[in-house]
């Protein structure tokens, strides 16, 4: 099936897992470190700077923001995880509401996990990975900013990245820049053609 990403639009937001739209559609829901470019991605693929909000300041996502993307699915935003100034209770609620959403039985058939290829994954990395690997969730790991390194510094934290982590699909790694559009096409065919293999 052919996805128009150009066609997302904002569906709304939530506070917590039953405030969240009715089951009827897949969602490919966003997980990553706060700052890591979350946010970015959705406008990138939209191709649309408007749509969802870049924090200036890290840790801004507090809700779970919802784009319906062609009529077809939704990419669900989730907070970012392990925002270090955010004060500890702010912390706790964030954790506890993405751990929520993963255990709701909401139908995530997919779950893109942004890690910034300049940074060693963080602890909360290594447990998302383990977390998804653990209850079979299906995932690409996106290396995001890749505009800040050259084409062989990336190629080399990519494997480095993959050697330290125990990431399953090494088939789904993808290396993109919001800022520079680079990557988007080979993700967004990715993204189709596993929600709607043709
Ligand atoms: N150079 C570069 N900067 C980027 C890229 N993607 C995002 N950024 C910057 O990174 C910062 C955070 O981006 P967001 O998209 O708001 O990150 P987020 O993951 O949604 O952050 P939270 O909502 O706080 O969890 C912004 O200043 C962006 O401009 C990229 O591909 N290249
Ligand atoms: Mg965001």
């Amino acid at each position: 099936m052919n996805v128009q990403f150009r066609n997302i639009s904002f569906w709304g937001v939530a506070a917590d897992v039953s405030s969240c739209p009715p089951s009827d559609r897949p969602e490919v829901v966003l997980s990553g470190k706060s700052n890591v470019g979350k946010s970015s991605l959705v406008n990138a693929l939209a191709d649309n700077k408007k749509l969802a909000r870049v924090s200036s300041a890290p840790g801004k996502t507090r809700l779970v923001i919802y784009f319906d993307v062609d009529n077809k699915f939704y990419f669900t935003d989730l907070p970012g995880y392990g925002y270090a100034k955010a004060p500890k209770e702010i912390q706790k609620t964030y954790s506890s509401l993405v751990e929520q959403y993963f255990a709701s039985g909401r139908p995530i058939h997919l779950v893109l996990h942004l890690i910034d290829i300049r940074h060693r994954p963080s602890k909360e990395d290594v447990q998302m990975i383990q977390y998804m690997n653990d209850h079979r969730l299906p995932y690409f790991t996106i290396f995001t900013k890749a505009d800040k390194l050259s084409k062989e510094q990336r190629r080399k934290r990519i494997l480095e990245i993959r050697d330290e982590m125990d990431i399953k699909d090494t088939a789904h790694c993808f290396a993109i820049s919001a800022e520079k559009k680079e990557g988007l096409e080979d993700l967004r065919q990715a993204i189709s053609e596993y929600l709607f293999p043709s």
